[in-house]
């Protein structure tokens, strides 16, 4: 399928579980602890998962399927097609109505992203890249900014679910934040990426994101013309949790 179509068939999809969010009722009781600290999954997490699994695989057949939810550690997206899913990032968010949470939907191809949706239904925002063609916000073209570090705002997450990398994550938004404007932390990695694709924050990092989390985002600031990669700028993979970081192009990363 050509990917315009690919995307727009995608975006439908991402669109309609969209809706499931914001229709969402009674979510404290549909809210269930999983394995460490503030790691949260809702029936909505699973049933959304389970409409972009079928619908997706519907229109790439084969394809190998990577989500958040279920048994998925040892899906192989090293050869072919894969998609890798976050049915909803920024799930604490959600469970507390904190209105900033999102879809985010990957196609990487041998192991690599080639097309990236994140869709935040409370703002209706529609974030896409395809490889080599650009980056954009509802159809306009979004790219990094062109500030450096001192004007900068810094994004960053916690990895509150691994109590040993908080006071790690603190040191390093510490050494970011006092050479930059100001910090901002949102909950949702794939929005983070997204506000440094389209260039209202300067450089965000976490210590440790499963490869749905950002898969879609890094492409997106890749093609917005932004930097992905550790904290030391090696590249990064999809098929493991990693350190990941993302800048505007005139941000230098730190020796920290
Ligand atoms: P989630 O909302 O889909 O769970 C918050 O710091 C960011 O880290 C969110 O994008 C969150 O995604 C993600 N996250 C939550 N639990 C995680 C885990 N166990 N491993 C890696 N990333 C996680
Ligand atoms: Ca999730």
């Amino acid at each position: 399928m050509q990917e315009e179509i690919l995307l727009q068939k995608i975006t439908e999809i991402v669109h309609e579980c969209g809706a499931i969010l914001l229709s969402a009722d009674d979510i404290k009781r549909k809210t269930h602890q999983k394995e460490g600290k503030g790691n949260f999954v809702t029936d909505y997490d699973s049933r959304i998962q389970e409409i972009l699994e079928k619908r997706l695989l519907e229109l790439v057949p084969g394809a190998a399927f990577l989500g958040e939810e279920g048994q998925m550690d040892h899906t192989d997206i090293s050869r072919g097609y894969a998609f890798i899913v976050d049915p909803i990032d920024g799930t604490a968010n959600f469970t507390r109505g904190y209105n900033t949470s999102c879809i985010s939907v990957a196609l990487a191809l041998d192991g690599y992203p080639i097309l990236g949706v994140v869709y935040n239904p409370y703002q209706i925002e529609t974030f896409h890249a395809i490889k080599g063609k650009g980056a954009f916000l509802n159809g306009e073209r979004i790219y990094t900014s062109d500030r450096t570090l001192v004007e900068g705002l810094i994004l960053f997450g916690t990895a509150p679910y691994h109590a040993e990398l908080t006071r790690k994550s603190f040191e390093i938004a510490y050494q970011y934040m006092s050479r930059a404007q100001d910090l901002r932390r949102s909950g949702s990695a794939a929005l983070d990426l997204c506000m440094i694709a389209s260039g209202r924050a300067e450089f965000y990092f976490e210590l440790e994101l499963c490869p749905w989390d950002y898969a879609a985002g890094a492409l997106i600031v890749e093609e917005a013309g932004g930097l992905t990669g550790d904290l030391q700028g090696h590249p990064l993979t999809y098929g493991r949790k990693q350190t990941v970081t993302a800048r505007a192009p005139r941000v230098e990363l730190l020796e920290l």
